[in-house]
């Protein structure tokens, strides 16, 4: 009788009265109340008619609530499918139709028009709001407090993540319990976490960074953690003095940096900074340590595989690098074409295998096997060098995705909504770097010859179907695309030629 993920993250603190979230009012819940909120969760699902193995997609504002979800369904054998906050109506319907959900918890506001989508899906609805209140709230509250967790194995799924892809049409990464489980403890023993620490959490909770990084690590220390509902840095600086360590997304520490409140002093204390989801600058590096002596800790990961390799907490955090595979993670840099393995030193696709490696997409065999080899190794589509130190270097990527703020957007997606929109001949969208979110979109179009593009009509439409992040934040418009004698766009010459589009 067991549930490993359950057993190890939440059942050794269901009697712990000491706080467990802080939150920015100042206010505290224990572990007891917030299991407590879990298993009426549970118990509210079962009611439902929802059973181990079902998925339940949740688009919910972050809140204690909502990770108390995130526990229901661990309790509950239930996979967990968060998704982000930011997805439009049209993206939610793709969302709920392939996974098949059996059960969409969203926010209270956009019930009206989320359920006849979900409704078309045999998908029940239910709503949890920011405040911890609406119908699936309702129903839980009327729950026992007592919910016996569902036994599960290491291999049986926790979670479905969806991921963009360079096709267009997003996959969803399939989690196991063991996945998630290997992955936070060797990071809790590589960051050396203990109950004694105090996370400052301002990441979002639908992401591996937020959910499978941030909350599992400080769950399995039995540390505990500020919640915040999102990343403000007038609240961050002010529980910044509460906390022992913070992690976030490049933007973050140069937001932070930024304000002139974020000093030495402010973070004398502080044991330790993260950044991953997207490349860290070595200058921001330097600038951070410069103002408060602190090296942050730079690590690399993906949704479909975790965290797969850290600087060192005791050793040289080297600017530039995302250090060393973690324990029970290979890393090797292969050809592009033969994955076989490059001499040391040479650039190549990293190839990434261990107990933290997904098991496939979901309904997607094809493609499954197309990035995981028969030998185990994931194709992660990252460009990588390893230095004579064992030091991994992110150089570039394989693969055709821009990283806006920690928040990945493929721009085929983007491509085929806008090459469907009016007075659109054809159109190629690239990255161009941005001083606050490291790069952002910029849409180059090609008219249908003799029309103007109205592109404020554009803007209207992606605004109604595209998430915020992955709208166009600039358009260039063309004669033509720039394509090799193979007729394929060279998208390195327009980054050339827009590679400024945010500077001025
Ligand atoms: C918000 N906006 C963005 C954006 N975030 N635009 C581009 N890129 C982003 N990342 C837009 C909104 O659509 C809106 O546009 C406007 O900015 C203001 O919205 P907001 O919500 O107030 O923005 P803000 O709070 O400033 O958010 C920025 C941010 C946030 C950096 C704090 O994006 C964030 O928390 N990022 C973290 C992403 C993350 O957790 N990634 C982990 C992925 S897991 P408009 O037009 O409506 O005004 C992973 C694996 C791993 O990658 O290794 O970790
Ligand atoms: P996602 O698919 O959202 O999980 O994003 C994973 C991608 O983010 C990786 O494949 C990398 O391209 C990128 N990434 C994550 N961490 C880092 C990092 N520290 N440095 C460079 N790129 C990173």
């Amino acid at each position: 009788m067991a549930n490993p993920l359950y057993d190890t993250l939440f059942a050794p603190h269901e009697a712990s009265d000491a706080p467990f979230l802080h939150l920015a009012d100042g206010s505290s819940i224990s572990r007891r109340a917030f299991l407590s909120t879990a298993a009426q969760m549970a118990n509210a699902m079962v009611s439902a008619g929802i059973a181990a193995g079902d998925r339940v997609a949740v688009h919910v504002q972050k809140s204690p609530e909502a990770l108390a979800l995130y526990a229901a369904c661990v309790k509950a054998g239930v996979i967990f499918l968060p998704l982000n906050i930011a997805y439009t109506p049209p993206e939610l319907d793709y969302f709920v139709g392939d996974s098949g959900a059996a059960l969409f918890v969203c926010d209270p506001g956009e019930l009206s028009e989320m359920e006849p989508i979900a409704k078309a899906h045999g998908c029940k609805v239910l709503t949890l709001g920011s405040d911890g209140q609406g119908s699936f709230a309702q129903a839980a509250a009327d729950q026992s407090e007592k919910f016996n967790a569902v036994d599960r194995t290491k291999d049986d799924l926790a979670a479905f993540l969806y991921t963009s892809g360079t096709t267009g049409r997003s996959k969803g990464a399939m989690l196991t319990q063991e996945n998630l489980l290997s992955n936070a403890r060797a990071l809790v023993d590589a960051w050396q976490f203990t109950p004694d620490d105090v996370l400052l959490h301002a990441l979002p909770i639908f992401h591996a960074h937020g959910l499978f990084v941030a909350s599992n690590v400080s769950l399995m220390a039995g540390g505990s953690m500020i919640f915040l509902p999102k990343f403000d840095p007038d609240t961050v600086i002010a529980t910044l003095p509460k906390a022992t360590v913070m992690m976030g997304v490049p933007t973050f520490y140069t937001r932070l940096l930024d304000d002139p409140r974020f000093t030495r002093q402010l973070t004398a204390h502080m044991r330790l900074f993260v950044s991953g989801s997207a490349p860290l600058l070595a200058e921001t590096h330097e600038r951070f340590q410069a103002r408060t002596g602190h090296r942050i800790l730079e690590r690399y990961g993906m949704t479909e595989t975790s965290m797969n390799t850290s600087n060192p907490y005791d050793a040289e955090r080297r600017a530039g690098t995302v250090g060393f595979p973690l324990p029970g993670v290979e890393v090797r840099v292969c050809a592009p074409e033969t994955h076989t393995e490059l001499p040391q030193g040479e650039i190549g696709v990293l190839h990434v295998r261990g107990p933290n490696v997904f098991v496939g997409y979901w309904n997607m065999p094809e493609k499954t096997r197309e990035e995981l080899l028969p030998d185990g190794y994931f194709i992660t589509g990252d460009l990588a060098r390893i230095d004579a130190d064992g030091y991994v270097h992110i150089v570039g990527r394989g693969k055709d995705l821009i990283i806006s703020g920690g928040y990945n957007i493929y721009p085929k997606e983007i491509e085929l909504f806008l090459d469907d929109q009016p007075g659109v001949s054809e159109s190629a969208v690239i990255g161009a770097p941005h001083p606050d979110f490291g790069e952002s979109v910029v849409a180059v179009l090609v008219p249908e010859a003799g029309v103007t593009v109205d592109l404020d009509a554009i803007e209207a439409t992606a605004r109604r179907e595209l998430a915020g992040f992955k709208r166009p934040r600039k358009f260039e418009i063309v004669d033509a695309l720039p394509r090799n004698t193979m007729g394929k766009v060279q998208k390195n010459e327009l980054r050339k030629t827009f590679e400024k589009a945010f500077s001025q």
